[in-house]
Order: structure tokens, then C-alpha cells, then sequence
């Protein structure tokens, strides 16, 4: 046993003073053991195990069912190092204030030890991290989400490091809950909610607050996208990344089914959500999934945008507050039939469409990587896959176009750090409101956003060949408020123009903010858009871009003299192509 382990599991049972320990190892048995508890104590309703096999449904606490970045801090010593993108305390001061509500916090329940693996078996690239939590349901997450035991121990044994998070539900109470980052220490400590995204530890805390933390310093990268490959119909694969903010169709994206029929293009999956990039020996930029399961959004799954997940998720699958029919079948809005009579919605009330919606906006589905038909055979490769392009996108019914791509690396990191994005339900707070979100990582980079720049900036220039930058936006509304693309599986049309650009191919004009795709460019055989829709979706809305290129200054002017001269220099140049267009 790691005495840097023993030592902190002992101090942390001290203080949360739980009834008993039990150390997990990752077994199917354990994880079988994890889900009677629940269905015993009412944590887990089963669903139809006909239809739904190994399917489960959890009812959160109404309070608790999205990140509350309100309610999550990084704690560094110096203020400025957290910067203006992230709620900041006093180090010594959160952990005085946490150290009162976890104090017994885990009384009359049981604590469970989870050493766990981020990132492939054998990679130098993995890293372990250790929870501590009070939650079942977190435990059997965690069991789908990373890989926990014997990998993470296999490591642990060979390096003695790891992330401790402790984590305790306490009394739920969102007057007392706290997501607190220690990136100088390596340490996170939450409590207070039940939530993925707050309690999942290895996700979001460590995968990215405190990964990107770590990269920085180390020299790598920790990114919140999905990783895809993309076979030709010549048989060639070819790795992309995408940054898009939750709930923005990144899972859709990463498990996408060709709709381009009469062209054999097929995305195979990574992953979907974070992304840890070194660069190897030759100076080519590559990427593990440090993640082993899918944590996604539900509401508007169906066979449409869908198939692979929808044949996913009908087995081995944690649902968290969807509705469920009298059939005890999993329901949500956008799954393409009308909720039957007498199904209850999120809470277990009998729901009618008066009542609001019958599965929560911000619905889960916990599902294993392996379970994914499109999972990419190299998705546990050690040595990650080789990146071709990053791809930027959000949600924005006007002024961006469906696609374009960036100048060079530098000017791609503006067009980057200037997303701006519309507001989901994946956080509490307004749905729709545009706010800048850097590389969709607005809540989630452990340090100020000015050094993530600057690093991203460092980290292009240490490339031999940096990956092509592109922009999209499939959420392109017209005047009338219809969508302009149909999305989906027709996404694959915009991913052949992005590979044909790789391959210095691929019709584009030069405008002031990229290379737009001519109206031509993007391959539309086979699909019926309304006249004119290629024309405006990759028309440069002048007026709309100054706007933005305003708003990207308002955001960037907090960051004061940490920001790099390179990202002004490149809105500056941005301002003048503009103008003078
Ligand atoms: C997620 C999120 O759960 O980004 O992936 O909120
Ligand atoms: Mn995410």
C-alpha cells in the first residue's frame, strides 16, 4: 500500500467519521454488489430488463441535477493565477470552511475507496486518481466512467502518484456545496452534490480543471473534446478533435452515422468529451480518451441523431432523471414517439405535457466505451492517435457560418479563445444566452485563461506539423427561425471538406476572418436544402463578426497584462481585414 494513500484515506476517515470502508476493485461483482444496494435502498429504480437488460434509472435530487459553476472554485494562492474565468478562494480558507461540513458528513454510511485509471492500460500518458465518496451511485459511475482497481494500482505501484478527491453528498444542500480545485496541491475536494459533473471526479475536476493545471506545467495538453477518426473510402483514417461546449451535440458528432449515402465515409470514436494531448518524439500532436465510458446527454437522442447510442444505451446503462413509462421504459422528449399514458416524469410524478418537460433537460445516460459500435479500434491505444485538425463548435443561430478555417495555428488559437457560444442546460443558469467560451473551456480550465492561451500558443510552435484549425456551427438559424442545415449524419459532408483541406484540397475563399467554403464546396449531392441555404450558411455576416470581435475584447480586457501580445496582435489584425473588407 502507497503511504501517501494510507495516510490520506486514514485522515479523510477521521474526519468524515463514515461506518465503514470498503475499497473497490473494479470487479463486475462489485459493481452487480453496487447496484442491489441501490435498488434496496431506492437509489436505483430498475427499468424493463426485457427491453432495457442491465438498465437502471436514478431520481437526483431536484436540486442537483447540472454542474453549478457558481459553487465551484479554484483554489490557488495567488488570485491572478485562478483569473477572471474561474471563482477563486483563499486556499487555507476553503479548506477551513470544507473541513466543518465534512466533518462527519459521512456518518451511518459507507465510504468507498476508488483508485481509478484516466486514460489507456500502459500508457505513459494515463494518470491515477483516487475518490473517496459516500455515494453508491458515484462508485458504480465511476466503475463505467475510468477504470478502477487493478490498472490504476498497476500504475500506482510503478510511479506513487495519484489525484485524491474526496467526495461527500452530505445533506445535498446547495447552501452547503462546494466544487473546490487545489491545483498547486493536486486535490479536489466537493461536497454537496450528487451530480457527474460535481462528483465523478475524474471527469471534470481532475480530467480537465486539474489536468489542464498539470499540462501547463508539464507540457502537454488537457482539452475538453472528442476524438474521432474519420476512414476514407480509400480505407485511410484520419484523427480530428472537436471542442464543443455540453450539451452542444458533441456525443452525437463523436458517434456519428454517415447520412451521405452514395460516399463511403465512416467516423469510428475515441472518445467524446476530454482529450489529453502530448506531442511525440517526430512533433506530431497525439491523443488518448482518458475516460472508459460515455457520461451523455439524453433529451433529443433518437434513431436519427443518434442510432449508435440509441442501440447503446438499451443495455448496461445508468439513466439519471429521465421519465419512465408504465412499461418501466426509459422516456424523453426527442425520442421520436409520444410518452405513453401514465408515464411519470424525472421526479416520479404522473406527467401531461402541462407540467413541463417529463425528462430533465440535462438527462444522463452512464454507458461503457466498449459498448459503442462505432468505438474506434485504437480508442485504448497507448500511444493515443495522431491529430490532424481541431475542430471549434458551438451552438449559434446567426453570424457564424456552417464552416471555416483558420489562417494559420495562431490565428486559429483567436478564433478559438473568441468562441463565442449559447448557453445550455449541461449548467445551472440561462439556457441560450451567448457568452464567450474558449475552446469550450470556459468552466472548466484550472488556471487563468490568459496562460492557457499563451500555452496553447507555446505548444503550436513546439509542433512540426500543427493540426489544421476549423470552426463550425450546425445550429445555423434563418430569418424565420428554421435550422439551415440539417446536421446529424449530414455533418460528415462538412468533416469530408475538412479532410479534403488537410489534404490541400478543398474549394475555400479567403475572407477576413478564415478560409469560408465556396457555396460549392461542401458536397450536397443527395440532400434538399432550402434555395439559397449553402449561399448564407457561408455568407461572412460583416456587422455580426465587428460584434463579436468587440465582445472577444470585453472578454479578453480582465485578463490585463497576462494576456499575450501574440492574441491582441492577431484581434488586431482581425479588426483591420474586417474593416477594410
Ligand atoms: C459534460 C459536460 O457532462 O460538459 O460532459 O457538462
Ligand atoms: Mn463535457
Amino acid at each position: 500500500m502507497n503511504p501517501k494513500l494510507r495516510q490520506w484515506v486514514d485522515e479523510s476517515v477521521r474526519l468524515t467519521k463514515p461506518e465503514k470502508i470498503h475499497w473497490c476493485d473494479g470487479s463486475d461483482a462489485e459493481y452487480r454488489g453496487l447496484i442491489q444496494l441501490m435498488l434496496k435502498d431506492g437509489t436505483l429504480i430498475e427499468l424493463n430488463q426485457q427491453t432495457y437488460p442491465g438498465c437502471y434509472l436514478h431520481r437526483s435530487n431536484p436540486n442537483d441535477v447540472a454542474r453549478t459553476e457558481g459553487l465551484t472554485f479554484i483554489c490557488t494562492k495567488k488570485k491572478d493565477d485562478a483569473g477572471p474565468n474561474n471563482n477563486w478562494m483563499d486556499p487555507a480558507e476553503a479548506k477551513a470552511k470544507l473541513t466543518k461540513l465534512f466533518d462527519g458528513s459521512m456518518k451511518g454510511r459507507t465510504m468507498y475507496v476508488i483508485p481509478y485509471l484516466m486514460g489507456p492500460s500502459g500508457s505513459a500518458y494515463s494518470k491515477v486518481g483516487v475518490e473517496l465518496t459516500d455515494s453508491p451511485y458515484v462508485a458504480a459511475n465511476m466503475h463505467v466512467m475510468t477504470r478502477v482497481g487493478k490498472p490504476a494500482f498497476d500504475r500506482l505501484d510503478r510511479t506513487g502518484e495519484f489525484v485524491p478527491g474526496l467526495h461527500s453528498l452530505a445533506d445535498v444542500n446547495p447552501e452547503r456545496r462546494f466544487i473546490m480545485h487545489f491545483p498547486e496541491e493536486k486535490l479536489v475536494w466537493s461536497i454537496g452534490s450528487g451530480y457527474g459533473g460535481n462528483a465523478l471526479l475524474g471527469k471534470k475536476c481532475f480530467a480537465l480543471r486539474l489536468a489542464s493545471y498539470m499540462a501547463k506545467e508539464q507540457g502537454w495538453m488537457a482539452e475538453h473534446m472528442l476524438i474521432i477518426g474519420l476512414t476514407d473510402p480509400g480505407g485511410r483514417t484520419t484523427y480530428m478533435l472537436g471542442a464543443f461546449p455540453s450539451a452542444s451535440g458533441k456525443t452525437n458528432l463523436a458517434m456519428m452515422v454517415s447520412a451521405f449515402e452514395s460516399q463511403d465515409y465512416k467516423v469510428s470514436t475515441v472518445g467524446d468529451d476530454i482529450a489529453w494531448l502530448h506531442i511525440d518524439d517526430e512533433g506530431q500532436l497525439r491523443a488518448i480518451n482518458p475516460e472508459a465510458g460515455f457520461f451523455g446527454v439524453v433529451p433529443g437522442t433518437n434513431v436519427q441523431s443518434n442510432p449508435v447510442a440509441m442501440e447503446m444505451i438499451r443495455s448496461n446503462t445508468i439513466f439519471t432523471n429521465v421519465a419512465m413509462t408504465p412499461n418501466r421504459e426509459p422516456w424523453w422528449e426527442g425520442i421520436g414517439y409520444d410518452a405513453p399514458a401514465g408515464t411519470l416524469d424525472w421526479q416520479g410524478r404522473f406527467w401531461n405535457s402541462e407540467m413541463g418537460k417529463a425528462a430533465h433537460p440535462n438527462s444522463r445516460f452512464t454507458t461503457p466505451a466498449k459498448a459503442c459500435k462505432t468505438i474506434s479500434p485504437r480508442w485504448d491505444d497507448p500511444q493515443g492517435v495522431p491529430i490532424s485538425a481541431i475542430i471549434f463548435g458551438s451552438r449559434r443561430s446567426s453570424v457564424v457560418p456552417l464552416a471555416f478555417q483558420s489562417f494559420t495555428w495562431k490565428n486559429g488559437v483567436l478564433m478559438g479563445a473568441g468562441m463565442g457560444a449559447e448557453t445550455t442546460a449541461a449548467a445551472t443558469g440561462a439556457v441560450g444566452v451567448v457568452r464567450r467560451d474558449p475552446m469550450a473551456m470556459l468552466p472548466f480550465c484550472g488556471y487563468t485563461m490568459a496562460d492557457y492561451f499563451g500555452h496553447w500558443l507555446a505548444m503550436g510552435k513546439r509542433m512540426n506539423k500543427p493540426p489544421l484549425i476549423f470552426r463550425v456551427n450546425w445550429f445555423r438559424k434563418d430569418n424565420g427561425g428554421k435550422f439551415l442545415w440539417p446536421g446529424y449524419g449530414e455533418n460528415i459532408r462538412v468533416l469530408k471538406w475538412i479532410l479534403e483541406r488537410i489534404d490541400g484540397k478543398g474549394k475555400a475563399r479567403e475572407t477576413p476572418i478564415g478560409y469560408f467554403p465556396t457555396p460549392d464546396a461542401i458536397d450536397t449531392t443527395g440532400l434538399k436544402l432550402a434555395a439559397g441555404a449553402m449561399e448564407e450558411l457561408t455568407a461572412l455576416d460583416k456587422p455580426g463578426w465587428l460584434k463579436g470581435a468587440d465582445s472577444m475584447k470585453e472578454f479578453f480586457d480582465p485578463f490585463g497584462s497576462r494576456m499575450p501580445k501574440e492574441i491582441w496582435y492577431e484581434h488586431e489584425q482581425l479588426c483591420k481585414r474586417l474593416h477594410a473588407f
